[in-house]
């Protein structure tokens, strides 16, 4: 059961996830890190220099094809937030996004986890979003040890240790194989309004089970940096911040190795990013060196433009580079305007996958200047950093800060502008409710934090009830959803018909959501063109449109507009005529016969037709014609009659006539293809020549039709031609 095999060319299929989850156990516990090898990575034609070992099933960048169809992983972990709040859904994007190089998943809930103040068995969706259940993580984390098993490499799945239920949630997390998980005590009193002395002590519990589970620790010093109306402005704070949560996991015994720092470069264009966000990098990295580096893609200014969010992302994976971040996060680039996207997910990994690759080897390349302005702002931030904490010691302790407002003030320390978030010690959630223990307390249950007068001799708590969940996975209780309206089984059946009943609707969120993006340019001004959208796409069909990215283009001009919505019908996969595939032979194969026959093919158009231009891209060498490939052509030019084409083939010794026709009324174009062959036939050249016709209204079933080996409508490419002339020469025997 738990070594299912995934099969790449089937679906997951999550009737089989389902099946016996209730004796699920997953198959390893902790966090795992890419393996890099010390001597650098050879794939293709490349020796990569900050590569992980590449995987066994995945999806290059879309330009890999020119190059071997290579796929290297960078070094650090990547990765991906995956938060429908549907689990059935989220583990298909799991897998797309594993194919495509991301091995840290995150997350299972879209409701604020820290305003649970228990742990969930059912799953509450309405206005709230979802929260974790043990179901869910225990369904995402099966079929996450299955996907990691199909590409090759572990996945690390994360999710979030917050508010009032975080010892329990840590328990839970700890029993069903989660590998990371946010967890910071600043985070539930800036945020969340948890009592600040409750959510210390309830830190030092979970952060101890994390720590007995090898979970790997994010903090959330990043939240400032997202609240603060200037992000750039309070990074020596969050240098304390950081501090402060690695002080006080390490005093509870987590590892420095399972402890990182959620840094995100705190400067977007058309701000000068690199001045503000690098010195910082640098100035963490320092300070922190011990410790890893979660480097978190910058969305805090965008909003709708994808475009932007990635070109800022790709500024960021730079960064990350130049300082070793040993985690890169994306968040899909459609945050900003929709429950993120199934292919937005992958767009995030494909940005990191591209700067990696591109940028590899740049610390051998470039130094880091730390003479000049950089030394200097890297030293003036560690300076105000300490003088923070300094402050905050001086103030009576991190509480009394709290009291006054010190944290997520907006102005740069020392200077102040009276922001901050201030809490009141005796407020907030749960306030009043820390009980000292008994002397005498007693917990049989291991990774637990603090006192526990365990009888003389005992070897692990543990032992005293024969066994914890921690221990002893056979103990847990598996509740299954409660809720009798909104659960998985339910959700499921409404999507039959897509999962297993033959029918096809668009995704972009959830199974059968239909959801589509138009995109158009439209040539009126801002508030004309977004009605103008959205009326365009009401009359294309589109249910519920919404704007959900618009640029002006210019003022009066026109602008670039985003619309999506929902198309309500369905597809029949039965009533698709799927034409059969083209097999490829490799290039290296098609130029190698190229070679032996010394390939000439002669071409023109035929009959009354003077449209060149198509045939002249399939021979020039500039748009990747058969030239490219080492053929040499003749070209007789437009409207030639087949006579006169097929001697020329005759006196040049071709072995290919190509013909280009495109006026098709009363198929002409038919008529002029048959003519071809007839004529090779009549003249005793038909098996030594390849015969080849293109053009608009042609399509590849006419070959047979007309008696040529090989016909090509619109898209064709050079290697298509080539392709199919080597492969003809194989049938005869020739190469
Ligand atoms: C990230 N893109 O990757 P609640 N604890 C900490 C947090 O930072 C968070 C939570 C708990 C972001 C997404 C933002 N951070 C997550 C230290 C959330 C979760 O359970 O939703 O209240 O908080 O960091």
């Amino acid at each position: 059961m738990n070594n299912q095999q995934l099969d790449p060319r089937k679906k997951l299929d999550i009737d089989e996830i389902m099946q016996d989850l209730e004796s699920y156990h997953p198959k390893r516990k902790g966090w795992v890190w890419r393996k890099k090898p010390a001597e650098g990575v050879n794939m293709g034609p490349f020796h990569y220099r900050d590569m992980a070992e590449p995987l066994k099933n995945s999806i290059g960048l879309p330009a890999a094809k020119y190059f071997d169809a290579i796929d290297p992983q960078p070094s650090c972990v990547v990765t991906t937030e995956i938060a429908s709040g549907r689990f059935e859904d989220d583990i298909r994007r799991m897998r797309m996004a594993a194919w495509h190089g991301a091995d840290h998943l995150m997350v299972i809930r879209t409701t604020g986890q820290s305003h649970i103040d228990g742990l969930m068995e059912g799953t509450p969706e309405g206005t709230g979003g979802v929260p974790i259940t043990r179901k869910q993580i225990r369904a995402s984390r099966k079929a996450c040890d299955m996907i990691e098993e199909e590409v090759g490499r572990p996945i690390n799945f994360h999710s979030y240790v917050s508010g009032v239920a975080g010892p329990e949630v840590a328990v839970l997390f700890a029993e069903e194989g989660i590998n990371g998980a946010h967890q910071d005590p600043q985070y539930n009193v800036l945020y969340r309004n948890v009592n600040m002395y409750r959510s210390f002590v309830d830190a030092a519990e979970a952060k101890r089970v994390m720590a007995g589970a090898d979970i790997f620790q994010i903090d959330g010093a990043h939240n400032a940096n997202a609240t603060a109306k200037a992000g750039w402005l309070v990074m020596p704070e969050l240098m304390v911040q950081h501090g402060i949560n690695c002080a006080f996991s390490v005093a509870v015994g987590m590892e420095k190795a399972l402890i990182g720092l959620s840094t995100v470069p705190p400067n977007s264009p058309p701000a000068p990013k690199l001045w503000y966000d690098l010195p910082y990098a640098v100035a963490l990295r320092d300070f922190f060196s011990e410790y890893k580096m979660r480097a978190q893609q910058n969305t805090r200014y965008i909003e709708a433009d994808i475009e932007e969010a990635i070109r800022t992302h790709t500024i960021d994976t730079l960064i990350s580079m130049l300082t070793s971040a040993d985690i890169q996060s994306t968040i899909t680039p459609d945050e900003g305007r929709n429950v993120p996207w199934h292919y937005n997910n992958i767009r995030g990994v494909q940005t990191v996958k591209q700067t990696w690759a591109a940028l590899d080897g740049i610390k051998e390349l470039l130094t880091i200047n730390h003479d000049g302005p950089l030394g200097e702002m890297v030293r003036d931030l560690k300076e105000r950093a300490v003088a923070f904490l300094e402050e905050v010691v001086e103030t009576g302790g991190y509480f009394a800060a709290v009291e006054q407002g010190f944290f997520v003030d907006s102005a740069k320390y020392p200077e102040r502008n009276g922001d901050g978030i201030a809490r009141d010690g005796k407020g907030g959630v749960g306030a009043g409710s820390l009980i000292a223990r008994d002397s005498d307390y007693l917990a049989p249950v291991c990774s637990h934090f603090g006192h526990n007068h365990l009888p003389a001799g005992t070897h692990k708590a543990c032992d005293l009830i024969d066994g914890c969940t921690l221990c002893k996975p056979e103990k847990i209780v598996y509740i299954d959803e409660l809720d009798p309206e909104d659960n998985v089984s339910n959700r499921l059946e409404k999507t039959l018909p897509y999962r297993k009943g033959g029918l096809i609707r668009p995704e972009a969120e959830w199974a059968g959501d239909g959801t589509v993006l138009l995109q158009f340019a439209i040539p009126e001004s801002e508030d004309v063109a977004r009605e103008a959208g959205l009326e365009m796409a009401r009359k294309m069909g589109l249910q519920d449109p919404q704007v959900i990215n618009l640029s002006v283009l210019h003022p009066a001009e026109g602008c670039f507009v985003e619309v999506k919505g929902k198309v309500a019908f369905d597809i029949k996969k039965a009533d698709l005529k799927i034409p059969p595939k083209e097999e490829m032979l490799p290039e290296d194969e098609i130029r190698a016969a190229i070679k032996q026959v010394g390939l000439k093919v002669v071409a023109a158009t035929v009959g009354e037709d003077e449209h060149s231009v198509g045939l002249r891209e399939i021979l020039d060498i500039k748009h990747g014609g058969i030239e490219k490939y080492g053929v040499k052509y003749h070209y007789l030019g437009t409207s030639v009659p087949i006579g006169k084409l097929v001697d020329a083939a005759i006196e040049t010794g071709a072995q290919a006539i190509l013909i280009s026709t495109i006026i098709s009324h009363n198929d002409i174009h038919l008529a002029q293809m048959r003519k071809l062959a007839e004529l090779c036939r009549e003249k005793g050249i038909r098996d030594q020549v390849v015969l080849v016709a293109g053009g608009t209204q042609v399509n590849r079933e006419m070959a047979a039709e007309t008696g040529l080996d090989a016909t090509f409508g619109r898209g064709t490419k050079g290697i298509h031609v080539v392709n199919a002339i080597v492969k003809t020469l194989k049938q005869r025997g020739v190469v």
